[in-house]
């Protein structure tokens, strides 16, 4: 099943919009299946972003990454990983369109409150590297049957 890991970064827990954001995916109806709020250690930050050493604001990153906590969410279902991106907007602050959670919340370039993972495969590594297994929860939700199958129901007979 596909995997995604959100990050409320420093600059989201500092400005104490965590709960806002957590609301946001939980609004549009996505499975939670790991949360925690953590100090990240710099090897953390390193393997993260290890396919951004080299750029330019690669020392500036790992700075504000491991400055204060973050949240780290896990997220499972079908399609979350593109739908998580979405909701995140675009990686500026600045050119984040309105109504996603950059674009409502963030005018800058690198504090841009969240982070996303980049494709499937990336939302498989990051959720394993971000969580231990006994931290993440398989769990039957009841509202999944209204979130995910909505195309195999019926309408009303009239
Ligand atoms: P993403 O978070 O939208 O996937 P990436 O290109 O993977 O964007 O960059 C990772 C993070 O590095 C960004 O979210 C942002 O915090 C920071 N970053 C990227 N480009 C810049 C830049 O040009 N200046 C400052 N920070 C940047
Ligand atoms: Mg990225």
């Amino acid at each position: 099943m596909e995997r995604t890991l959100v990050l409320v970064k420093p600059d989201g827990v500092q400005r104490a919009l965590v709960g806002r954001i957590i609301a946001r995916f939980e609004e549009k109806g996505l499975r939670l299946i790991g949360l925690k709020l953590m100090a990240v250690s710099r090897a953390l930050a390193e393997t993260h972003y290890k396919d951004l050493a080299g750029k330019p604001f690669y020392p500036g990153l790992i700075k504000f990454i491991t400055s204060a906590p973050v949240v780290a969410m896990a997220f499972e279902g079908p399609g979350v990983v593109a739908v998580v991106r979405k909701m995140l907007g675009a990686t500026f602050g600045t050119a984040a369109e309105p109504g996603t959670i950059r674009g409502d919340f963030s005018t800058s370039r690198g504090l841009n409150l969240t982070h996303g993972s980049d494709s499937v495969e990336s939302g498989a590594r990051e959720v394993a590297l971000w969580f231990k297994t006994e931290e993440l929860v398989a769990w039957e939700r009841t509202l999944d049957g209204w979130v995910y199958n909505t195309e195999d129901r019926e309408p009303p007979k009239k």
